[in-house]
């Protein structure tokens, strides 16, 4: 029996964050869902599958996953970026769920089966000051995380990324016409990152996995000079030192010090990071699925790396959807070289929307063993919350010249 897409719909919504979800029915009645949120970017990912790639999916064979990512993929002639690779990814990851369900198995055997009994996550845990950073620790570890992302405010600057001066969460988008405007002071910053650090882990002890983030904020000078004042608070990673497209800058870095390098989140294809793991100069590969062009293609980067001792460490933040949380989930329980998954966690409103399987407990994810990637989606629920313009927030230094993200 052939199996073919008879629909291909896009639905946009915000259950306290905009997401963009693809939803593929089969000619057999299977529902396959696929992610494709680009934070800040929603609609233009949204147009992409709705006016290019729903009309070339009507039709075909829903069980031919390969061949539809390189009908995509290779058959196109603008190929990569985060808009398209999204698209493709949302694609795949609705392919692999079908084929899940039709298989009657969960996403993560048909990759090979586990490799693992469940993932280490990660999660965030932020605060202005150093007190208010410890107690958004001892939280995290309240729930069971045994390993936490740490970011603080720093002295002299008003704002700073993903940091809220009041005790609590942060949604890493605002809301409105355009972006906020940050003001950024990298030597600020650099005054205060290792003595906060440095403080943290004597205040937490030798066991509790630190990481920390810099938002491809430094030179490579600068981050050598960073990575080489961490290396006695024993980071599970420093991530994202520098601008994220020039590979060669990692080089320097490396030469400086020895504290782990993660970077990746804004990847979209190996094309991205084939020297970084060629030549060694990262520990972490933290592309996510959605982001690089769904499971197939994430699987392929993450073989790639295996031979380089480079591990897989997947963007898991709350501005991509409970399925790419899912798809990661199934690739890292099968996935030999994954080392940790991040679980930045969502307003419970997304749950209304998206109802999942997987599961969190004890800092451990796991997949669960519904067919397919066990993620439902409730359209009715989503039409009640419709999108609204959102965006990251944009830095400039004090001089006001634009600084990288
Ligand atoms: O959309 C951007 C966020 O996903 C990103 O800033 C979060 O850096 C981040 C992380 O490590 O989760
Ligand atoms: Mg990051």
């Amino acid at each position: 029996m052939t199996r073919t897409i008879t629909h291909a719909d896009v639905i946009v919504t915000s259950p306290s964050r905009n997401f963009v979800t693809l939803k593929l029915t089969t000619s057999d009645g299977l529902v396959g869902w696929g992610d494709a949120t680009v934070n800040g970017r929603e609609l233009a990912v949204a147009s992409y599958l709705r006016d290019h790639l729903v009309p070339a999916l009507v039709g075909r064979d829903a069980e031919k996953i390969e061949d539809t990512w390189q009908y995509f993929y290779r058959g196109v002639y603008w190929r990569r970026g985060p808009i398209g690779m999204a698209a493709i990814g949302a694609v795949d990851m609705a392919l692999w769920d079908i084929k899940g369900k039709a298989a009657g198995m969960p996403v993560y055997q048909l990759l090979g089966g586990a490799v693992r009994d469940k993932i280490l996550a990660y999660t965030h845990a932020t605060g202005w000051t150093l007190p208010e950073l410890l107690d958004s620790v001892a939280v995290r570890r309240a729930e069971g995380f045994r390993a936490v992302r740490v970011q603080s405010g720093v002295p002299g600057l008003d704002t700073v990324y993903g940091v809220s001066r009041t005790p609590g969460g942060y949604e890493p988008a605002g809301r409105g016409a355009g972006p906020v405007e940050e003001r950024w002071d990298t030597s600020a910053y650099l005054r205060h990152a290792p003595e906060l650090l440095r403080s943290v882990r004597e205040a937490v002890g030798p066991e509790l996995t630190l990481l920390h983030d810099v938002h491809h904020r430094l030179t490579p000078t600068e981050a050598g000079r960073l990575g080489r004042s961490l290396e006695d608070v024993d980071l599970f990673w420093l991530e994202d030192v520098t601008p994220a497209e020039n590979q060669t800058l990692l080089r320097a870095v490396r030469q400086h010090t020895t504290v782990p390098l993660a970077i990746g989140e804004v990847f979209n294809t190996i094309w991205d990071a084939h020297e970084l793991i060629s030549e060694r100069l990262i520990d972490y590969i933290r592309m996510a699925v959605v982001h690089a062009g769904g499971i197939s293609h994430l699987r392929k980067v993450l073989a790639f790396a295996e031979v380089y001792q480079v591990k897989g460490a997947p963007h898991g933040p709350s501005d991509v959807s409970p399925i790419n949380m899912a798809a990661s989930l199934h690739l890292g329980l099968a996935t030999t070289n994954i080392a940790i998954q991040e679980h930045m966690g969502y307003d419970p409103l997304v749950f209304e929307v998206f109802h999942v399987g997987y599961q969190l407990a004890d800092g451990y994810l796991h997949p669960g063993e519904a067919p397919g990637l066990g993620v439902d989606v409730d359209e009715k629920a989503a039409a009640h919350f419709p999108y609204r313009q959102a965006y990251l927030p944009v830095a400039r230094t004090l001089d006001g010249t634009m600084k990288d993200w």
